[in-house]
């Protein structure tokens, strides 16, 4: 018992110790005259309040605290999403271009300046050795750290080329926490590699997680092997993507249109609206994901399924309005995603930036169905044949109605996209008839079909354009 309950605290201290000191990652840090350089955060944590945060760099000796920022007591700080790329410039702007100055988080990445007083405040140690201590990466030896607001070490990346290297500050703080045992020269980047999970993230001196050199930095994008085009934007695009544990869809068929409503996905904080349902439809079997880095809109073709709505995570119901053709087979599937468009990179950014809109393709909710809508059991009216068939510029619908309720024609293609629809009054009893203009169709299979919001029936009508 007493070894249970001291093996339970050991795990309670272990879990805290990870899930605090992990929610953010010092993810490379370059190194220039001071106007040039900058250091990359990224968040893990979701919906972390990051207000108080501090950045602080070192002395050479790595025996104290320099300078830094501290992020101010506003709201922009207080709820960061999961996967938000933070890049903080020493000094200030070097250009207003949305690379180099990015204020806006609602696509999961900014960059800062040092000075700019709207985010940050500036940080100074107060055990600071030297009294002017600004933001300055040394090359001999430096450390970049971040603290939480209650000056609790959240994790830190170093390096240092003399010995005894490391110095005693880095000796003597927490984990996690990494050092690389060489110089940082002027135009060289210190990054996490391969970075690719959590635990990549902390290791001892000679450990291979961290390197440094000139080559394929990536400010504010997934890290890079020096010399190879490997990167982590794997790992980028999952701390960036929603979680959804155990999705379910659930399709219900009416003559008219088919209801949709599923279980809601994980959101820490639904108020910022960074997260969202894609909703799609197919005829056939879905075959092409959303492409991560897009942001599709209503009626937008994803390989040949067809984008029927974007909407919020606190809707979790959807009427498709679709005249279902019966013993048509017909997929939806709800993708949940995190973040807008990139302000740097636009709409359709490169997947392997992992910027912009992320979406989570293997935690989906999916749902097959074969529509059946009894139809051709009615005795209440028939639909016969259309002429011409095939059509070419018109067509003529017939059908034969025993009662007199209000009938509606709906013609679709072979995605289900309604091409035409049409009220047909309520009509009296026996034949009817009515012309429609198909020679704006693409040329290929419809259906058509006519319901009296009980009963509908379908018939196939051929459009070619000799
Ligand atoms: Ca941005
Ligand atoms: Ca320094
Ligand atoms: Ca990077």
């Amino acid at each position: 018992m007493k070894h249970l309950v001291i093996v339970l605290l050991l795990f309670i201290i272990l879990f805290y110790s990870q899930t605090n000191a992990q929610s953010v990652l010092v993810s490379e840090y370059f190194n220039d005259q001071p106007t040039y350089e900058w250091n990359e955060l990224l968040v893990v944590t979701d919906n972390l309040d990051m207000r108080g945060f501090v950045v602080t760099d070192n002395n050479t000796a790595q025996v104290t605290r320099q300078g830094g920022v501290r992020f101010k007591n506003i709201d922009f700080w207080r709820h960061v999403r999961a996967g938000t790329i933070i890049g903080i410039w020493h000094r200030d702007y070097p250009t207003n271009a949305k690379a180099d100055r990015d204020t806006s988080m609602a696509d999961g990445r900014i960059m800062l300046a040092k000075n700019d007083t709207m985010f940050f405040e500036a940080y100074k140690s107060n055990d600071a050795i030297v009294n002017d201590a600004p933001f300055n990466i040394a090359i001999d030896g430096d450390i970049i750290e971040v603290l939480d607001a209650a000056g609790n070490h959240i994790h830190a990346l170093g390096h240092r080329v003399v010995d005894p290297a490391p110095g005693t500050y880095y000796v003597n703080m927490a984990t996690p926490k990494m050092n690389v045992a060489t110089s940082l020269l002027n135009g060289q980047s210190n990054r996490f590699f391969p970075g690719s999970k959590l635990e990549d993230y902390n290791g001892n001196q000679g450990d291979t997680i961290a390197k440094v050199c000139i080559e394929n930095m990536t400010r504010t994008l997934p890290n890079k092997d020096c010399w190879t085009d490997s990167s982590n934007s794997d790992f980028w695009h999952f701390l960036r993507s929603p979680r959804w544990a155990s999705p379910t869809l659930n399709a219900i068929v009416k003559p008219n249109n088919v209801e949709l409503n599923w279980n809601t996905l994980s959101d820490s904080y639904p108020d910022d609206k960074m997260q969202g349902y894609l909703l799609i439809r197919d005829s056939g079997n879905v075959s092409t994901l959303p492409v991560n880095g897009t942001t599709y809109i209503t009626g937008q073709r994803i390989g040949s399924s067809i984008v029927i709505a974007n909407l919020p995570t606190s809707q979790t119901t959807f009427i498709d309005t679709l005249a279902v053709v019966s013993g048509t087979k017909y997929s939806y599937r709800v993708y949940a995603y995190r973040f807008g468009i990139d302000d740097e990179l636009g709409n359709g950014a490169n997947p392997n930036t992992s910027r912009g809109r992320q979406y989570n393709t293997t935690q989906l909710a999916s749902v097959d169905i074969i529509a059946d809508v009894e139809e051709q059991q009615t005795t209440e009216f028939k639909v016969y044949g259309c002429q011409p068939n095939p059509a070419e510029t018109e067509t003529t619908i017939r059908w034969e109605a025993s009662n007199s309720a209000q009938y509606t024609l709906h013609i679709v293609d072979v995605l289900g996209r309604l091409m035409y629809e049409q009220t047909l009054g309520g009509k009296g009893n026996g034949m009817q008839s009515i012309q429609c203009d198909v020679h704006n169709f693409p040329p290929g299979m419809y259906n058509y079909t006519i319901s009296n919001g009980k009963h509908t029936i379908s018939r196939q009508v051929l459009v070619l354009h000799p």
